[in-house]
């Protein structure tokens, strides 16, 4: 049986696992509790939550027979650990491991802000809010600089979340990276490989939403 990856039927934090997974090419079920569509119940997930055996039920979730686990970092560095043969997307070098897991935390943040503006989203508080997205964003920007890859040469873990989070600042605003040009370069670069390439153009490949549909600002 091939292992599944469980989520809700949107990009989420599930999307940079689905896309390390395209990336190592590795055979495996894209399952998905419907939330886009009407009536946009979790009750169908809920049913089934605890009988899964895991130990902290949650989604997404990934099960490979007796190896069964959630939290989408543990999920996405487990796959690559399990399934990178070059063994350089989960470095093992102490100085590029530290940069590594420095960048995927604040990478994770940017991406928990901005949807978290989405969801509550606020129009009388956009430019205190937008003001502090974009100093985040310049910081990982500048730490980019004219890199190939957040970390260097090599893509590490860590860029499969900031290619995410990227797209979800384009979704709220079409021209948010504007400001940033590495960005704009970064993005097309990822896009460009040849196996990601390929993904995006299954017809399974959730184009979005971003997170949940209820969000007050849809991205
Ligand atoms: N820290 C967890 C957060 C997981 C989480 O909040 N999952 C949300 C979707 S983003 C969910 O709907 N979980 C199902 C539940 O709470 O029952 C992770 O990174 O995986």
């Amino acid at each position: 049986m091939s292992p599944a990856l469980c989520y809700w039927d949107v990009r989420g934090i599930a999307m940079p696992i689905r896309f390390l997974l395209a990336y190592l090419e590795v055979d495996y079920e894209d399952k998905r509790y419907i939330l886009t569509e009407p009536p946009h119940t979790r009750d169908v997930w809920l049913a089934d939550k605890y009988n899964l055996g895991l130990d902290f039920p949650n989604l997404p979730y990934w099960i490979n027979g007796d190896v069964k686990l959630t939290e989408s970092k543990a999920i996405l560095r487990h796959i690559a650990r399990v399934h990178d043969s070059t063994g350089t997307v989960l470095p093992k070098d102490p100085t590029k491991a530290y940069k590594a897991d420095m960048l995927e935390s604040i990478i994770s943040d940017a991406m928990m802000a901005v949807a978290m503006f989405a969801y509550e989203y606020d129009q009388s508080k956009q430019e205190e809010v937008l003001k502090n997205l974009h100093q985040k964003l310049t910081n990982i920007s500048k730490f980019l600089g004219s890199n190939k890859w957040i970390t260097g040469d090599e893509i590490t873990f860590p860029d499969f979340w900031l290619y995410e989070a990227l797209i979800w600042y384009t979704r709220f605003d079409n021209d948010f990276l504007d400001p940033y040009a590495n960005f704009l370069e970064y993005i097309k670069r990822f896009e460009s490989l040849p196996a990601i390439r390929k993904y995006m153009e299954e017809p399974n490949y959730i184009q979005g939403p971003c997170i949940n549909p209820l969000a007050k600002k849809k991205i």
